[in-house]
């Protein structure tokens, strides 16, 4: 019990906040529980999400402890301005869409806007690809979604495929794994601005010194802090 404690006080904790977004019956609710649950059961059905749902998975990575807290929202139009409104309270976003022309469509006509102005991170996700029988139909289906991405976005997301296969498990993985990189990447990035502003406060004050007439030995102290 007590080995525990001083386990978790070991780690810094950080929140990841994601959304999960797309119209009904895309498989946003499937994609998040095979990911909470590693679910590979494909006949798995759940109900329909009214509202927004939420799960945390808790993961660690280089020693920092990310809480991941996912809302999965209901893809019903009654529920669209409730899900509009987690789009800007959250840092990452998960569009989901199937091999439906409607499914993308839905998302880039409601969040073109979002996603060609906003600094969140997003990846969009197409699933049931197993639904399609030939190779010529998967393609042109990649093809036709690439164009319609480079059509209405400046910056083409980054696009995952998944189907009702085990291997897809391994693939949702990598989508939170890579979200959780990216955050972790962000932080530092942020960290290292914050030494850099330090740095030049430091620099500063050493030109104060100097223009103060304050004798180098200041100045070496200046430097040690
Ligand atoms: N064949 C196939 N079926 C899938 C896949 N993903 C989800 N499904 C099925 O699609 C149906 C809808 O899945 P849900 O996860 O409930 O969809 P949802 O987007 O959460 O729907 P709402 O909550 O109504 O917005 C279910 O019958 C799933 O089993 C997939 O990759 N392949
Ligand atoms: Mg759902």
């Amino acid at each position: 019990m007590s080995t525990k404690i001083r386990n978790s006080r070991k780690y810094k904790v950080n929140v990841i906040k994601i959304v999960i977004i797309g119209i009904y019956n895309v498989g946003k609710t499937t994609l998040l529980m095979r990911y909470i649950n590693r679910d590979e059961n494909e006949e798995n059905n759940y109900p329909t999400t009214i509202g927004v749902e939420f799960e945390r998975k808790r993961l660690l990575y280089k020693e920092t402890r990310y809480d991941l807290e996912i809302f999965d929202t209901a893809g019903l139009e009654r529920f669209q301005p409730a899900t509009m409104s987690y789009v800007k309270r959250n840092d990452f976003i998960i569009f989901v869409f199937d091999n439906t022309e409607k499914s993308l469509e839905y998302i880039l006509n409601n969040y073109k806007n979002e996603l060609n102005s906003s600094k969140q991170e997003t990846v969009f996700v197409l699933t049931k690809f197993d639904l399609l029988n030939s190779r010529e139909e998967k393609d042109s289906l990649i093809k036709n979604i690439q164009k319609k991405l480079k059509d209405n976005l400046h910056e083409i997301p980054k696009l995952y495929v998944i189907d009702n296969t085990p291997k897809s498990i391994n693939i949702i993985n990598t989508i939170f794994m890579n979200i959780t990189k990216n955050h972790h990447k962000s932080i530092e990035l942020n960290n290292k601005s914050k030494e850099n502003e330090e740095i030049e406060t430091i620099k500063l004050s050493i030109e104060n010194f100097k223009k103060n007439g304050i004798s180098s030995v200041e100045e070496e102290k200046c430097c040690l802090f």
